[in-house]
């Protein structure tokens, strides 16, 4: 996407002449050209500076929409900092605005829009595409978005804007974008891969800064997201926290329980927050029902099974990857999650069985565990399908969440009375990495509140559990290092 001022100003003087039915590009001093914008201007900072200047820029008198807070929570934007009063003030202070009105609710743009006669819309180019249909009413324009936010800019202001940079361009890092775009307090700055071309190519379609070397990358970024191929997780999370950034990864974060140790570690040693990216360890509804199953609503828990499948093309990266792909390396992660969280990590034995593909990969395993006063199965597929569910039986009744459970929606306790049963159900916003990522934020901002969703220990069982896994595939991972 690029947006060029050249055709700003064009637009600009094709208004006048559509406006006042004036040919060619003459232009009538005395009639007013009305642009209107809308955010929530938390934090502000330079991107929502350099916006409303070229916002103004395109006519001649500014109305800046500010959100209220429960728009904002309505839309899914999460961790919104100032208040109402402070972000209406700093849009003041700017020095852009001629009015300045509240946004509270969806579809008020296009009221607005008639209501003060505007001639032109404005928004960031991140929201490209979005606010077409408002072509209906007026003139769109997207202003290209601000693509770094200057550290120096930050520090004057201490800040708690945090850069992210992300380490590959697969398809979690394309989900991920969009879902940062509503956490506020970050800004997404660059990205970087060792394939630079691939850096580039994802890098001009987000409109953010592509680096070729890491050692660059790391100086433009204060924390790092690494959603590279698996076995490079533990080398990039290393070199991040040995370069002073906090660190998300995606899921499994690493395949053996002494990497896992050892990068929780240094992160402790050198004050850092690293989180392993399972969403839905963070996600609302999930956390709502470990809630209830937790405080003994459905009696002592003695079985949980978990089930996720999703069947894949035969040629994807996961069906093909003899060392690191297959069901288990893929989904274990999820289908653990309930397992560890409910019953824990001290098992008394595990065992694997596993259907096996054309590639030799695991296309279906189903994972046993037994616990001193209860047992579990977790199974995951790629390439056979069943039923999805999240059980969990306990002494006086249980609680079933059906697919997706893993973004869950909706679940509903069951007991002896068949008769009896009560139905909850919770939010689950877009593709749900926002969650994750607020509260990574929060962690780094010092809020610890929301640790206890996915512990430390959690994530070395976890990754003592893939490398038990691949020891009883005999799978020889080379553990990239860098
Ligand atoms: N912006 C920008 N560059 C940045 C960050 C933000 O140009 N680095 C722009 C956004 O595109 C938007 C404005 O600054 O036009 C305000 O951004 P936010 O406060 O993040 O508000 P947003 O969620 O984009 O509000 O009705 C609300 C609007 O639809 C969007």
């Amino acid at each position: 996407m690029q947006v060029l001022m050249g055709v700003v100003e064009k637009k600009y003087i094709v208004l006048y002449a559509e406006k006042f039915e004036l040919q060619g590009e003459e232009k009538h001093e005395s009639i007013m050209i009305k642009v209107i914008t809308y955010g929530t201007f938390d934090l502000f900072h330079e991107g929502h500076y350099r916006l409303l200047k070229r916002a103004k820029a395109l006519g001649d008198y500014l109305i800046v929409g500010v959100t209220t807070e429960a728009y904002d929570k309505a839309r899914g934007k999460l961790n919104v900092v100032d208040s109402l009063m402070i972000r209406i003030e700093n849009v003041k202070k700017s020095g852009f605005a001629d009015e300045i009105i509240i946004e509270e609710t969806q579809g008020q743009k296009v009221n607005d829009i008639r209501k003060f006669r505007i001639d032109i819309f404005a928004i960031g180019s991140d929201w490209t595409g979005e606010f077409d249909y408002l072509n209906d009413y007026c003139k769109v324009v997207y202003l290209e978005r601000t693509k770094n936010i200057s550290s120096t800019m930050l520090r004057e202001k201490n800040s708690p804007i945090h850069r992210i940079g992300i380490i590959g361009t697969g398809r979690i890092a394309e989900r991920f974008i969009p879902e940062a775009k509503l956490v506020s307090g970050v800004s997404t700055q660059g990205v970087y891969n060792p394939h630079t071309e691939s850096a580039i190519r994802f890098a001009d379609k987000w409109e953010i800064s592509a680096y070729r070397e890491l050692e660059e990358f790391y100086k433009a970024v204060d924390i790092v997201y690494v959603a590279s191929p698996h076995e490079t997780h533990y080398g990039y999370i290393k070199s991040a926290l040995e370069h002073g950034k906090h660190v998300l990864c995606e899921k499994p974060m690493v395949l053996k329980q002494a990497q896992a140790q050892e990068l929780f570690d240094l992160a402790r040693e050198r004050n850092l927050v690293l989180f392993e990216g399972i969403k839905t360890a963070f996600c609302p509804g999930f956390h709502k029902l470990l809630g209830f199953a937790s405080s003994g609503t459905v009696g002592s828990i003695r079985n949980v099974e978990a089930c996720f499948t999703k069947l894949e093309g035969k040629e994807t990266r996961e069906l093909t990857d003899r060392v690191y792909g297959g069901s288990f390396i893929e989904l274990g992660s999820y289908v653990m999650l309930p397992i560890l969280k409910l019953l824990g990590k001290d098992f008394e034995e595990i065992r694997f069985d596993t259907i096996r593909g054309e590639q030799g990969l695991d296309i279906f395993t189903k994972v046993s565990l037994k616990y001193p006063s209860g047992i579990a199965t977790a199974t995951c597929g790629l390439g056979v399908k069943s039923e999805g569910r999240l059980l969990i039986a306990g002494t006086k009744g249980y609680i079933v969440a059906e697919a997706p459970w893993w973004k869950t929606t909706y679940f509903e306790l069951h007991y002896e009375n068949s008769s009896q049963v009560e139905k909850y159900s919770e939010r689950f916003l877009g593709d749900g990495l926002r969650y994750e990522i607020s509260d990574f934020i929060s962690t780094i901002n010092g809020n610890s509140s929301s640790e206890f969703k996915l512990t430390r220990e959690e994530s070395v069982t976890l990754a003592g559990m893939m490398e038990a896994f691949m020891k009883a595939e005999k799978r020889e991972g080379l553990d990239m290092e860098r």
